[in-house]
């Protein structure tokens, strides 16, 4: 064993993206397994590995880790990505559930049948319901970060967003002076800086290659 975390999930974003995220601002090398094929799948569910059946799975600290966000919230917690305190915790709390749900409905975009998808939509919530709400925490306390004036777990969450919501509209930060320089801030990071480099473990936007994968696996 090489002590590095052991991420296993098909070889694009989906779920694991943000683990991949977190993990990288953090510092931290990982290995990745990525799931080809439904007997891969099967074979786990068959050893065991995986509590609900289901992916992501994270092999960390002598744990077979699933579910999300306890995997998130382990992994902000060991590297000092989740506050000082129990009420800084619940904003970063709160902070990445708001980027959650707006990253998940760009997630399952391309599992919605083409007649079904609402980009209008996803754009219309990314500026009225999500954006003001970081663009004025940011403005209203004037700090570089979030939550207590230090780099935390919603600070990475909310840049993934961010660029996220971008790929699909590129003028998505135009009426956000804050989040635009939050933007730049957060890229130059090291650990970022060097995640969002071509090479990195960062997984491209899916394409029909990888949805077909997915559905293949998963059979949906
Ligand atoms: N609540 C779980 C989490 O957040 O990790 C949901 C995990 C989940 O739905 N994973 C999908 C899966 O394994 C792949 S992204 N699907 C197979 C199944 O549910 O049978």
């Amino acid at each position: 064993m090489s002590g590095k975390p052991k991420l296993t999930y098909p070889n694009g974003r989906g779920r694991m993206e943000s683990i991949r995220w977190l993990l990288a601002a953090a510092g931290v090398e990982f290995e990745e397994e990525f799931l080809e094929t439904r007997e891969q799948y099967q074979k786990l569910i068959k050893d065991g590995a995986l509590l609900f059946d289901q992916v992501p799975l994270v092999e960390i600290d002598g744990m077979k880790m699933v579910q999300t966000r306890a995997i998130l919230s382990y992994i902000a917690a060991k590297y000092n990505l989740y506050g000082k305190d129990l009420k800084e915790r619940a904003f970063i709390d709160m902070y990445v559930e708001g980027t959650a749900d707006l990253m998940g409905m760009i997630i399952t975009f391309v599992f919605t049948p083409p007649q079904e998808r609402n980009l209008a939509l996803i754009i219309e919530r990314a500026t009225t319901r999500y954006f003001p709400v970081y663009e004025k925490v940011l403005k209203q306390h004037g700090q570089e970060f979030l939550v207590g004036n230090r780099f935390s777990w919603a600070d990475v969450q909310l840049l993934e967003a961010i660029l996220m919501v971008e790929e699909k509209e590129p003028t998505v930060l135009s009426k956000f002076p804050v989040l635009q320089a939050f933007k730049a801030r957060i890229s130059n990071i090291p650990t970022i800086k060097k995640f969002l480099q071509p090479g990195s473990q960062r997984k491209p936007p899916p394409d029909d290659q990888y949805v077909a994968t997915v559905m293949a696996i998963f059979k949906k």
